[in-house]
């Protein structure tokens, strides 16, 4: 009896030394289209800080698909730590999910596709917004009328943030873009009236993509003649900053869905000026190897 007790054991503890080997190696193998996916990444969804809208997305999304019930969690940490962790992953052809949206230069740099979502939470196409403070029109409308103009698509949005992504500064990216691109130059500032030094307060958050814009809109600003600061803030105090008036403008704001909410809750308070870029998108996003995972669905079912 004794002896049959300790050979139970010794099984049991091979058995459960196996097992924990075979879940650790398998964080860190490549990705097994025959093996479920989940256990393969222990369930969770590689995502950004806890501010951005696309993660409030992403847990309704935890709710409606529904991840969460199986097991699913997103994880918070940030695109710098996002992007090293997916480019690690890419290397070694190892399975990840991550919160993904476009324009962004991850798009240019690793092989990713969106995962498709039927039950539409990441809405269809979100668009990027410039928004400027109630008065701000009457106030100054020479700046506001090149705020208005400024418009711009993923790829030459995307070709300001490369440059800043190889290290070039992103205000001499800024002024690269201008110089190869006179004719937009012209389109933005058409009919508008000269600085003469005015000020002119941008605020933005820190995304790659609105480091872009707001430091394109400087330069435009400071060529025309007024003097522009701008400054970066968290997404809610960006919000903010135009709401009170301690900001003239701001060309952050991903619409109608990743910050749908602050819009629905500042709507009176500023003004929503129309778009400055169309055909962004927000989801999540796998590596193309992962060739049966292609939509969210699958992250339960396969
Ligand atoms: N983003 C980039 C932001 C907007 C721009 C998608 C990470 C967000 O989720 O709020």
């Amino acid at each position: 009896m004794r002896k049959k007790t300790r050979y139970v054991l010794a099984t049991l503890t091979m058995f459960l030394m196996a097992t924990v080997l075979t879940a650790c190696s398998s964080l860190t193998s490549p990705y097994n289209p025959h093996k479920k996916l989940g256990p393969q990444i222990n369930y969770t969804i590689t995502g950004i800080d806890a501010g951005a809208g696309i993660m409030a997305s992403t847990q309704n999304a935890l709710k409606e698909y529904p991840l969460a019930q199986n097991k699913w969690q997103l994880q918070t940490s940030s695109t710098a730590a996002m992007t090293s962790t997916l480019a690690k992953a890419i290397k070694y052809k190892q399975p990840i999910v991550v919160t993904g949206w476009q324009p962004h230069w991850m798009f240019k740099k690793f092989p990713l596709k969106f995962l498709k979502d039927p039950k539409n939470v990441y809405g269809s196409s979100e668009q990027i917004h410039t928004i400027a403070r109630k008065g701000l029109a009457k106030d100054n409308p020479g700046a506001y009328k090149i705020l208005k103009q400024f418009h711009w698509t993923p790829s030459q949005m995307s070709d300001v943030m490369l440059q800043t992504n190889a290290g070039v500064d992103p205000k001499v990216a800024a002024d690269n873009f201008i110089k190869k691109n006179p004719k937009l130059y012209q389109e933005w500032t058409k009919g508008a009236a000269k600085g003469n030094g005015k000020a002119v307060k941008l605020t933005y958050v820190a995304w790659d993509s609105e480091i872009a814009s707001t430091n394109v809109m400087a330069e435009v600003l400071n060529k025309m003649g007024y003097k522009t600061t701008i400054q970066a803030l968290e997404m809610q105090p960006m919000w903010a900053s135009i709401a009170t008036n301690a900001a003239d403008a701001s060309l952050s704001a991903w619409l109608p869905n990743t910050a749908g909410l602050y819009l629905k809750q500042y709507k009176d308070k500023i003004d929503d000026v129309g778009p400055n870029l169309n055909g962004a998108k927000v989801g999540l996003a796998v590596p193309k190897y992962m060739k049966n995972i292609n939509s969210i669905e699958d992250l339960i079912n396969k």
